[in-house]
């Protein structure tokens, strides 16, 4: 990387979407100045930098704000060469794209509406639902990427980092609410897939404690931590 590179990302510990900018930098071996914003009481610096969604994360590159994960992560593809993170074919690429767009507008807003459930009927609903989303996903993998280690084929890539990102969530609902998002019976290729994730150096070093997210559930919920 140039020496010129003022980079400045805004997140918070448990976002998983600001987790996968912190992979792709990680990722690309580029150094950054990490901020921790509390949400409750926003920082100017993040509300002046996303003044639209007013949400972390936002990169600031040489001082640029760039927001919203799935945009960031292709800015920092395309800004820092070394070590691709979208497929180089123009058509895989559209497939990693439709599918992280589908994470985002279907799998995720199940889940995290399943971890704010306020009753057990509701709870079970999204937890249907959320089945029903990441099933689909199961499915893609045995249709496009089945035999590879990675979505992103023999190494980690785009699909893997907006999946991976949320992994220490479902390792954290895993605890609390015993219901495995991705299992060896209903997904085993998402099972392997998250096993050999987990592995990895950028999961090692970028993946936040699941025991947080532990923490955070029993926060929200108002019951005593196990
Ligand atoms: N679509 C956004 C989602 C970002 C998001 O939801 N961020 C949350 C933290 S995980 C946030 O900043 N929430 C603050 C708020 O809603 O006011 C992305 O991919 O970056």
């Amino acid at each position: 990387m140039a020496g010129k590179d003022d980079l400045k990302l805004l997140g918070v510990l448990l976002s998983p979407f600001a987790v996968r900018v912190s992979m792709a930098l990680s990722l690309k071996g580029v150094s950054y100045e990490y901020v921790e914003e509390d949400l409750s009481n926003k920082s100017e610096l993040l509300l002046k930098s996303n003044p639209v969604h007013k949400k972390v994360p936002v990169l600031i590159h040489n001082g640029k704000p760039i927001s919203e994960s799935l945009i960031i992560v292709q800015y920092v593809d395309e800004q820092f060469v070394d070590h691709s993170i979208l497929p180089a074919d123009p058509y895989e690429r559209s497939i990693a794209r439709f599918w992280a767009a589908y994470f985002d507008d279907k799998v995720f807003p199940e889940f995290y509406g399943m971890v704010k459930a306020k009753t057990v009927d509701e709870r079970e609903k999204k937890m249907t639902e959320t089945f029903a989303a990441i099933g689909q996903l199961e499915e893609a993998f045995a249709k496009f990427y089945e035999g590879k280690a990675f979505f992103g084929g023999d190494s980690i890539g785009y699909l893997d980092i907006v999946l991976g990102s949320c992994l220490f969530w479902f390792e954290g609902v895993r605890r609390v609410y015993e219901v495995e998002i991705i299992s060896s019976t209903k997904t085993p290729l998402l099972a392997a897939w998250a096993q050999r994730f987990g592995e990895t150096e950028v999961a090692k070093k970028e993946m936040p404690d699941a025991d947080k997210v532990v923490q955070y559930l029993h926060n929200l919920h108002g019951t005593a931590t196990k």
